[in-house]
């Protein structure tokens, strides 16, 4: 599965960074009902899949510990609005409080995708507004279940790319290392991004570092 990755701009409100902080991110879960979002989310926080989730709309709290230094997540696991008057599906709320994004669809539903792609033009539009630009990671759930795949890698990566997000393939139900490339993967973009407004460092030179971090990788 291809990683592509190209930081945002987005500002940094809370303290941190710095080799001796604890580093802080809030990450917001986005996509259609039942993609996998409290699956990724649980996975992430117990290592376990447990199967059924029912509809919870909750933050958590997670510290981790990479390479050394303590990492702090905040994990806003959302529900896609069900009322059908609604036309927004992200609020502004959400944006606010988030330092980067998951957008999450299932490679076997196909509206899922399209969910997708509808939120990261909702959010790159919004970010136009305020010149804050969360970094996103697409994610294509479900992976395990290939005969049933009605969205390929391509167009998954495709959409990513032409947007300037991370894309990862995984299944939450199969392993814990891929959900854990996918929120580590999101953290090294948001302290890259915040690297970048408090720097003022072109843009590309991000994003070739970034390249070289994360490059093409394969999962498994
Ligand atoms: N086969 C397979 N099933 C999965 C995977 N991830 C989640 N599921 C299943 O998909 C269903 C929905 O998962 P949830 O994590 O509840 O999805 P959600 O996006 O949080 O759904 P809502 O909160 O209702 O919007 C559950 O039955 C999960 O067991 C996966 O990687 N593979
Ligand atoms: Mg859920």
């Amino acid at each position: 599965m291809v990683v592509q990755v190209k930081p945002g701009s987005h500002q940094c409100h809370r303290s941190m960074d710095g080799n001796q902080h604890k580093v802080e991110a809030n990450i917001l879960l986005l996509g259609a009902e039942n993609v996998g979002k409290s699956a990724l989310t649980v996975r992430f926080l117990t290592r376990r899949f447990i199967g059924e989730y029912g509809d919870i709309d909750s933050i958590y709290s997670h510290t981790d510990n990479i390479n050394g230094r303590e990492i702090s997540f905040n994990i806003w696991d959302s529900l896609y609005p069900q009322d059908s008057e609604t036309t927004e599906t992200i609020s502004e709320k959400q944006l606010q409080w988030a330092d980067g994004v998951i957008l999450v669809y299932s490679i076997c539903d196909r509206s899922s995708f399209e969910v997708v792609r509808q939120q990261v033009q909702l959010i790159r539009h919004a970010g136009k507004k305020t010149s804050a630009i969360a970094p996103i990671i697409i994610v294509g759930n479900k992976r395990d279940l290939q005969h049933r795949r009605t969205v390929s890698s391509e167009e998954g990566r495709l959409l990513a790319l032409s947007k300037d997000c991370g894309f990862f393939e995984i299944s939450a139900a199969e392993t814990y290392h891929g959900v854990l490339l996918v929120f580590h993967g999101l953290m090294e973009l948001i302290k890259e991004s915040r690297a970048l407004s408090k720097g003022g460092a072109g843009i590309k030179s991000i994003v070739r570092s970034m390249s070289a971090v994360f490059g093409k990788k394969r999962l498994e």
